[in-house]
């Protein structure tokens, strides 16, 4: 996406405070210099084929250029942060464009055509150094990966800036546009294989651009919580979508989940009901809200939802004691979102505090701390029919409790589930996903 003026000033202001929070950290480790390492090129076992590469989001943080295996930042207090930037002289592939736009003025930019001669070049000869990398660093004397920096910097990557929530939002809005031509292919009767093109070809994005593999799943598909097939035949009978897919923006990335029923009936009842719940839900999105008690709230609105709709026989709150209820919604409510789809930072209320453990029965949450303004978090409530999970519920005490004749009826529509974006404001919040909907229709 081309920069306008606008996205100058925020990222010169996201700089500055990304900068700031480096070097804090920086002088209570006592380090001199940090080395930031974008990461290396990965190979097929015995092979010439080159995974997709992923930058090092630390990378990503403070140089939004584009993907260049082996390129580095080195930071040195007082001093301009540098970009050692690697351009390989290759023939077989488009080599990375050499940074360009209002952004390099913050850097002092060397360009050089490997990544060994950009580790020559590093200044860092004395003085205690750390690197952040996935490979090793350059000399065996250096701090790797060091725990504690990482753990303040991790604080800071929480609290999104002016910049990070222009992409934030970009991707979102873009992630939207996929979001509706997939839909649209559903209703056409397209396959998981061709609404995913559809998803991809609205988006204008490749598929190793995206954020994380989009799941697109139809029919009992739906109830497979990851599921990574894509048919290129559709159903027979098209009942259900469940798309989860995001787009990307500099690296920030969306991560957006949609339900469709292909006719009215009890299951595109749940899914209005779903909308309903995953929308109060957002509403209560604010600083100082515990995660953990806004997950079990979830937990005891789905478990209404089934209620009202005949599934469970149970009360809400005893479906949440006996565990019914994780049975239909096995994950977690959400999770922070940035550079990395499930970002850092869930866990620890502050650096060097230890990590605030899940709620008894609830392993699978990614996010357990009270929330705070300048975080970005996903509120993804769904539920589902898991035959492996449902026969552990029909061999156990509350099997009187569900109505099995109605599971049966809604097994071949898998799951439903309803995420959004959500930024959290001093006042509030500030749902980016809907706006972006809104805004698109
Ligand atoms: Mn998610």
């Amino acid at each position: 996406m081309p920069w306008s003026s606008i996205d100058e000033v925020l990222f010169a202001a996201h700089l500055q405070v990304t900068l700031a929070a480096v070097e804090t950290a920086m002088e209570q480790q006592q380090l001199d210099t940090l080395v930031i390492q974008a990461g290396d090129s990965r190979f097929a076992f015995q092979d010439d084929q080159a995974c997709p590469f992923r930058v090092n989001p630390w990378f990503a943080w403070l140089v939004p250029a584009p993907p260049a295996p082996g390129s580095l930042i080195e930071l040195r207090g007082g001093q301009s942060p540098k970009l050692l930037f690697v351009v390989p002289n290759d023939y077989w592939h488009s080599p990375p464009a050499p940074p360009a736009g209002a952004w390099t003025g913050h850097f002092e930019i060397q360009v050089f055509p490997t990544a060994a001669a950009a580790i020559a070049a590093l200044q860092c000869t004395a003085g205690a150094t750390a690197w952040i990398g996935e490979s090793a660093p350059p000399q065996a004397s250096w701090q790797v990966n060091p725990e504690q920096l990482l753990a303040e910097l991790v604080q800071a990557r929480c609290h999104k800036t002016g910049y990070e929530l222009a992409c934030l939002r970009e991707a979102t809005h873009v992630g939207v546009l996929g979001h509706l031509a997939a839909e649209q292919a559903f209703r056409n009767g397209a396959s998981e294989f061709d609404i995913h093109l559809a998803f991809l070809a609205a988006i204008r994005q490749n598929e190793s651009e995206l954020p994380y593999p989009a799941i697109v799943a139809l029919n009992e598909h739906c109830a497979t919580l990851h599921y990574q097939l894509r048919d290129t035949r559709p159903p027979r009978r098209p009942l259900s979508l469940l798309i989860d897919a995001g787009a990307s923006c500099r690296g920030y990335g969306s991560d957006i989940t949609r339900s469709c029923a292909m006719i009215p009936g009890v299951f595109a009842a749940l899914i209005d009901g779903m909308h309903n719940l995953q929308q109060e839900l957002c509403e209560a999105v604010a600083p100082g809200i515990d995660w953990r008690q806004l997950h079990l709230r979830a937990h005891r609105l789905v478990a209404q939802l089934l209620r009202d709709a005949g599934v469970l026989r149970l009360s809400a709150e005893a479906a949440v004691a006996t565990g019914a209820s994780s049975v239909f919604l096995p994950h977690g409510l959400g999770h922070l979102l940035g550079l990395q789809v499930h970002d850092v930072g869930g866990f620890a209320a502050r650096a060097g505090a230890p990590p605030i453990p899940r709620p008894e029965g609830h392993p699978a949450l990614r996010l357990t701390r009270c929330l705070e303004a300048g975080m970005v978090v996903t509120v993804e409530p769904g539920l589902y029919f898991i035959d492996s999970l449902l026969q552990g519920l029909r061999a156990g005490p509350q099997a009187d409790a569900v109505n099995w004749t109605l599971v049966e009826t809604l097994r071949p529509c898998g799951g439903i589930r309803i995420e959004d974006n959500v930024l959290v404001t001093a006042a509030g919040h500030e749902n980016l996903t809907r706006t972006a909907f809104a805004d698109a229709s």
